[in-house]
């Protein structure tokens, strides 16, 4: 059987202080696991200012930057790097709109949030954005290159 492939391709998201405080780490994990992409790293921290400083470098100039680079900086924020076939542009559908209010149901900010400065999640919005967002909050030794049981067995069989 032949299986369309899209390019593979690799993603930066983050749960957001408000996600890690509400409790929605689980909820979130398992939406990305069962959609069916491959975690290729995982860690909680709280960031440095600096750190969401340059994460969030293109918005220095917004109103709102401070109050977002604070809220970042609050508390720890679980960061990932997941891959699978168009995973960039997956994600972002299934995060949903940057105002939850006009996120779609189904999506993770429709379904989980309703502020914009408490989105719950990030999510890289391009293979630029996504190569320098992985880099930025990963060492290269901190990303696992691995194959899933399930295509071992299949090669097995
Ligand atoms: P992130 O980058 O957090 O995934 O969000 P989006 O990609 O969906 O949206 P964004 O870059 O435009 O905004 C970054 C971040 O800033 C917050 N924000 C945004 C805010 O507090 N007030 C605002 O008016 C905007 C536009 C929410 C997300």
């Amino acid at each position: 059987m032949t299986l369309f492939h899209m390019a593979l391709e690799q993603t930066f998201l983050a749960i957001k202080p408000d996600g890690v405080q509400r409790g929605l780490v689980g909820e979130i994990l398992g939406r990305f696991e069962r959609k069916g992409f491959k975690l290729i790293a995982l860690k909680q921290l709280t960031p440095s200012r600096d750190l969401a400083e340059k994460h969030y470098g293109v918005h220095r100039e917004r109103p709102f930057f401070g109050g977002l680079v604070d809220f970042i900086t609050s508390g720890p924020v679980v960061a990932m790097v997941w891959e699978g076939d168009g995973v960039i542009a997956s994600a972002r559908k299934m995060i949903g709109a940057t105002k939850p209010l006009e996120a779609e149901p189904g999506t993770i900010r429709g379904d989980l949030a309703v502020n914009i400065g408490r989105n719950v999640i990030h999510g890289s919005d391009g293979p630029e954005t996504a190569k320098f967002e992985i880099s930025l909050w990963f060492q290269s030794s901190e990303l696992n290159d691995w194959i899933p049981a399930e295509q071992v067995w299949r090669v097995e069989e």
